[in-house]
């Protein structure tokens, strides 16, 4: 069977996911067979140029001439272009792949679980860092219980690219295009990790307690002598509580000079901690039992769930790597008819989070999340 897969966005994640397809035959014999269909943009000129150099066979302007002819729609496109390709896509039962955040409001999130909840189509969001090798071993110790029982966990998103108060406007900078800043954009990967992570064990965010911070207010727009209002947040700051009592603090920025793409998480239970960074992704560091200290297991041995694909252990994995582990599962499910997670269940459970951070900035009180 080949899956023909639409591929709306050539940027960034457009390169991160395409570069996956096209790696999935060479080091996945047991995915299905993937053909790089349709690539949907509004440039004619650059998404050409783009799907000449990512391998797609066809172009197209607009996503709605496109959804029927395939058998999966990713959805890469700026947050709000989230909802109303991907609920169509559902409504008409293609599977979706949607990059995170879900949508850049709680509302478009509602609508969009909801169309996911009234279809047999998968519908998925691209949280990548479920899919590194350290974080899985890490949830299976939790999930057998090698740490204990949680207690504290606490996860740390930095980025330094908008340090310089002239580094350009662009849509991430707009809160009716992103919905937030480094809260939804970075935020949400922590969040999705930390209920990946425990939330088996801890249940999900009962309360929180969030602040946001903008440091620049305008910015220039590249190639002109305008400025723009910058109307979401540099930075975030949020501790919560789960439904079991466990304690976490939140926190990303993207103005923290020195940290280029620094996501850190650890988590404390009553007989151990990990503690694993992005930065250091083939690794985990381990404390269990009577040892007095962390130990750093290389994750690149039978304990990565992905190494026979790869090379042999000890040969290090990248960024690029966790996007192909998620095209195999996901395209795996869409093939044999399995659930896959983070569904769209998962990721509005995210996103009630992010709006009860903000509820809790606008109220300066803690908030229920629910
Ligand atoms: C930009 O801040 C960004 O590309 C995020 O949008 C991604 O989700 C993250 O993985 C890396 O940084």
């Amino acid at each position: 069977m080949t899956l023909n897969v639409a591929v709306l966005g050539y940027r960034f994640m457009g390169k991160a996911h395409a570069n996956a397809l096209a790696r999935l035959p060479m080091f996945f014999p047991d995915a299905p067979d993937v053909r790089r269909h349709t690539l949907i943009g509004r440039d004619e000129d650059a998404l050409a140029a783009a799907a000449d150099r990512l391998g797609f066979a066809h172009t197209a302007t607009d996503w709605r001439e496109v959804i029927d002819d395939v058998d999966a729609f990713y959805n890469l496109g700026p947050n709000h272009v989230h909802a109303e390709p991907s609920i169509a896509a559902l409504e008409a039962g293609v599977p979706v792949l949607c990059e995170k955040p879900l949508a850049p409001t709680l509302a478009d999130a509602v609508r969009m679980r909801d169309a996911a909840e009234s279809s047999d189509a998968l519908a998925a969001c691209a949280f990548n860092y479920r899919f590194v090798p350290a974080l899985r071993y890490a949830k299976g110790l939790i999930d057998d219980g090698k740490i204990g029982e949680i207690r504290q966990i606490r996860a740390r998103y930095l980025q330094d690219w908008l340090v310089d108060p002239d580094a350009p406007w662009s849509w991430r900078n707009d809160a009716e295009m992103a919905g937030s800043g480094a809260l939804g954009d970075l935020g949400a990967h922590s969040v999705d990790l930390a209920r990946f992570l425990v939330g088996e064990q801890a249940g999900g965010v009962d309360r929180i307690s969030g602040h946001l911070q903008t440091f620049t207010e305008e910015r220039p727009v590249e190639g002109s002598d305008e400025t723009r209002p910058v109307t979401v947040d540099d930075a975030y700051t949020a501790q919560a509580e789960f439904e079991s009592g466990a304690m976490a603090t939140f926190e990303a920025s993207r103005v923290t000079p020195g940290h280029k793409n620094d996501h850190s998480v650890t988590v404390h239970g009553t007989d151990g901690s990990l503690r694993f960074s992005l930065e250091r992704l083939n690794e985990l560091e381990v404390m269990t039992g009577d040892a007095r200290g962390y130990e750093t297991v290389l994750v690149t041995d039978e304990s990565d769930p992905y190494v026979e694909a790869w090379w042999p252990p000890g040969h290090v994995l990248g960024w690029e790597h966790t996007f192909v582990h998620e095209n195999y599962e996901f395209l795996s499910a869409v093939a044999s008819g399995d659930e896959f997670s983070p569904s769209f269940a998962d990721a509005y459970a995210v996103q009630e989070v992010l709006d009860a951070i903000e509820r809790s900035d606008e109220s300066g009180e803690w908030v229920s999340v629910r």
